[in-house]
């Protein structure tokens, strides 16, 4: 007779008796538990296939480690500011709180439905006054130490809503970008806004990179390719003005240096021009006095910072060569970008391909001072980037081009090795309601002044509809007075970019309710890092980048030991669905109701391993759901039968190993993340025990052990199941609280000796021509004693007769 596993009722009785039990609460006098990180959900209001494996994931790992006797801190929190909230509050006539709210009510009765094994005791959710006012704490803290800038940046501006856009409010029609609400063309305007330097961690960051031996080389190249650390010099050009190319006015005046950057400063003999940004001091300088290049910066800024085009107006002014002392002519092209390098380039147009483009729109000579290895480049219709040797330039000409970047560097005063980065620092302003409110008054004779510790937080004030920034409306919560003079003042009405929020939630779980201290910072010590951080690589840069720079940051304040915060870090593959990404619209798919939730985590987690995409199949989904029936229908039959054999027989034996094997190896695939090959070894031993207990009457305390270490290998990943078949066989205690199964006996002696037959038996078939032979007869064979001798019985007895055994033996065994 076999039972029927009715999902649902048996997920609802364990999730009360965990709950019950609080066993997933952490001992906050634990020491050095093993912490385990799931991403935390965006607050949207549902869960998606992405989140569902993401905690599938993080929960079998956890669960497995607390099996293995350490302390686990498992626990989730909520994402909970940012711009999704304010538009669908603006839409359906709420709040974003209420909204929010309501989304994670929902969210969190998903979770706890697919029986996730979290520490709800330190929940955590990010639009909390307890949360926020810790991001205005520690931007306070970083203001101290010169790690906040205040500076004007360009913005999305929509002039008929008169707001401010973010680029997701910002729609592409035909080309064009567009208000998403009203379709004006957007613009571009300068405000003051807030960042945070990261750029001066630039260098730790990179070279922080090659130790984190736990990351995904993958993740490790986005960020190094993000950071874009380069090397090279920085070369001085004497620049100087000509007031109008009129020799007799007489007056050239000075107009200084400028710096460039290059990677390439062996090539200096080529460069037959300057340019300069835009935004270049010198462009300022310049525009005051000539009208073509005020002309110019008022088109150029005003673009779209993405299209680049290699326009660019000749200036009056005019650069030293430092080291042929030939004059060059000096522009300002917009495709010298402000904030790379020193925002001002040599053009050396025959070995660099934007220089080249400029040159060929402007009449600029190109000249090769670098002779590639094949003569048949040609520099006039293509830049040269590659090595060659020098040629034009002068005494280092006929050294190989990689040796004259150091040599020439070294010899030349002007130049001097330097290293640039192609990270900018982060702009953390953002123009709307739902986010950390900035905690500064602007007061008009003191400036930006940061709000005392003490009347930390400001909290965000009621939401109100309007088109721009709430706060900008809101007038009773914007008039204050100065902290420095009390004179009336302003507050900042910039709210935090919500990545500032998850840079250090990991933190905030060590100890939540904490009320004078973002987190303790002795347990900081003992706690941290995150052992394992499960995600999707979509956060391969902001997020973990900007995390990394928090806690190198909180490290140089003297809060944290640690300088990095994550050990290990698994991305997580995509579940397809069709070939595509699977989302919420293809239906509600997450928690198949004739199947149950539980089947749902064990599909995503044996379907392949966490790091690859894989499509969901109905046909998959339902060989988890047949693993669940018969793992159950073993457990429900033992206890049925009752009349089991005590006494021990060879072939006991070797199910017994065959259990110890089967441990080992699942083990060591929980131990790397594989759980699709812990499934794999647990589908095996499920149906070795099957064939065992059809082939005799089985020894019951064997099949017992058998049966037991199904239901624990199994329990991380189906906790419900490995519960109920744990109670069906054993009436008491809680799987989750079991320990890991540990083999009996010696695992490698009998690996090898498995080994051993199993060469024995193909041997046997290449004397003796027969079909597979049973896994009952193999049981059989591979227990006994003399098994050889009984292997080669075997095979003649499947080949029929006219086979003497005696002589199988012999050409087997001499
Ligand atoms: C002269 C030179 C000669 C360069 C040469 C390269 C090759 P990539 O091209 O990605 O390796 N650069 C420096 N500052 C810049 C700015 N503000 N805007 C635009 N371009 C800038 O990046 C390095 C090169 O980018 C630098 O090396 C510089 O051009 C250019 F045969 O200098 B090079
Ligand atoms: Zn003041």
């Amino acid at each position: 007779m076999t039972s029927h596993y009715d999902h649902a009722q048996v997920q609802e009785f364990w999730q009360y008796v965990w709950e019950r039990d609080d066993v997933y609460e952490l001992d906050d006098d634990a020491v050095d538990p093993t912490y385990v990180l799931g991403m935390f959900p965006y607050t949207s209001g549902t869960l998606h296939m992405g989140h569902v494996r993401n905690y599938a994931i993080t929960d079998a790992y956890a669960r497995y480690r607390r099996m293995c006797g350490d302390d686990v801190l498992h626990p989730m929190g909520w994402d909970a500011f940012g711009l999704p909230a304010e538009n669908a509050a603006f839409e359906r006539k709420t709040d974003p709180r209420s909204w929010t709210e309501a989304c994670i009510r929902r969210m969190r009765e998903e979770l706890e439905t697919m029986g996730f094994g979290y520490d709800w005791s330190r929940e955590i959710t990010t639009c909390e006054p307890d949360y926020y006012r810790w991001n205005q704490w520690l931007f306070e803290r970083f203001y101290e130490e010169d790690l906040v800038e205040y500076e004007a940046a360009a913005v999305n501006w929509c002039p008929d809503c008169e707001t401010v856009l973010a680029d997701a409010q910002v729609s592409e029609t035909d080309g064009d970008r567009v208000c998403w609400r009203c379709e004006t063309p957007v613009g571009r305007r300068e405000l003051d806004q807030w960042f945070f330097t990261i750029t001066d961690y630039a260098e730790e960051l990179h070279e922080g990179l090659d130790d984190l031996e736990g990351w995904p080389e993958g993740v490790r190249e986005i960020q190094r390719n993000w950071i874009g650390r380069q090397e090279g010099a920085r070369i001085t050009f004497d620049v100087s003005r000509d007031g109008g190319g009129d020799d007799d006015r007489g007056d050239a005046s000075n107009a200084g240096t400028v710096d460039v950057f290059s990677t390439r400063p062996e090539t200096i003999h080529g460069a037959t021009y300057l340019a300069v940004s835009p935004g270049h001091d010198l462009t300022r300088e310049l525009a005051e006095t000539d009208d073509a290049v005020a002309e110019y910066v008022d088109t150029a800024r005003t673009r779209d910072p993405d299209e680049v085009g290699f326009d660019g107006v000749e200036t009056d002014a005019t650069a030293v060569h430092p080291l042929t002392g030939d004059e060059l002519p000096v522009y300002v092209a917009s495709y010298v970008l402000e904030d790379v390098g020193t925002g001002a380039v040599m053009g050396v147009p025959a070995h660099n391909e934007r220089d080249h483009e400029f040159a060929r729109e402007h009449g600029l000579p190109i000249e090769r001072v670098i002779r590639p290895a094949d003569a048949d480049v040609d520099v006039e219709t293509k830049a040269y980037t590659g090595e060659g040797v020098l040629e034009g330039s002068g005494e280092y000409d006929g050294m190989e081009s990689e040796a004259a970047r150091e040599r020439i560097v070294a010899e030349n005063d002007a130049l001097e090795a330097d290293v640039t980065y192609r990270l900018r620092d982060w702009l953390i302003s953002r123009q709307r309601y739902w986010g950390t409110p900035i905690p500064i008054v602007h007061c008009d004779d003191c400036g930006p002044v940061t709000v005392p510790e003490d009347e930390l937080p400001v909290e965000l004030p009621e939401f109100v509809r309007t088109t721009g920034n709430p706060l900008d409306a809101a007038e009773e919560w914007k008039q204050t007075t100065c902290p420095d003079c009390g004179a009336p003042a302003e507050r900042e009405t910039d709210t935090m970019d919500t990545f500032v929020d998850s840079s250090w939630y990991y933190l905030r779980f060590l100890s939540p309710d904490l009320a004078d201290a973002p987190f303790d910072v002795d347990r900081a010590d003992d706690w941290l890092p995150v052992d394992v951080y499960v995600g999707g690589d979509e956060h391969a840069v902001l997020h973990l980048l900007y995390t990394r720079f928090f806690t190198k940051a909180l490290a140089d304040l003297g809060l944290l030991e640690e300088r990095e915060p994550i050990r290990e870090l698994k991305s997580q593959g995509t579940v397809l669905y069709d070939g595509e990404k699977m989302s919420s619209s293809k239906g509600n798919v997450v928690v198949p109701e004739e199947y149950g939730a539980e089947t749902t985590r064990l599909f995503v987690l044996s379907a392949a391993h966490p790091e690859q995409d894989f499509e969901w199949t109905a046909n998959n989904v339902r060989g988890a759901y047949d693993l669940q029936q018969t793992l159950y229908g073993m457990a429900a039959d033992f206890v049925d039968e009752g009349d089991t054999r005590i006494e021990r027989r060879a072939h006991d034996d070797y199910v017994s190993r065959e259990i110890d094997r089967t441990i080992a190896a699942a083990t060591e695939e929980y131990e790397r993340f594989r759980f699709h090959r812990a499934a794999t070894e647990i589908r095996e031993l499920a149906r070795l025990l099957r064939r065992y207990r059809e082939y005799d009457r089985p020894n019951g305390a064997v099949h017992r052990r058998g049966l037991l270490t199904l239901a624990a290998l199994i329990a991380p990943m189906a906790p419900h199941l490995g519960e109920e078949c744990w109670n069906k066989l054993r009436g008491e205690g809680l799987v989750v609280e079991a320990d890991w199964p540990e083999p009996d006996g010696n695992v490698a002696a009998y690996q090898r000796e498995r080994q051993l037959v199993d060469r024995t038996l193909e041997d046997v078939r290449d004397i003796v021509d027969v079909a597979d032979i049973d896994e009952p007869d193999r049981i059989e064979l591979v227990v006994a004693a003399d098994w050889k001798y009984r292997a080669a019985e075997l095979v003649a007895d499947a080949a029929g007769d006219g086979i003497d055994v005696d002589e199988i033996v012999d050409r087997l065994f001499d």
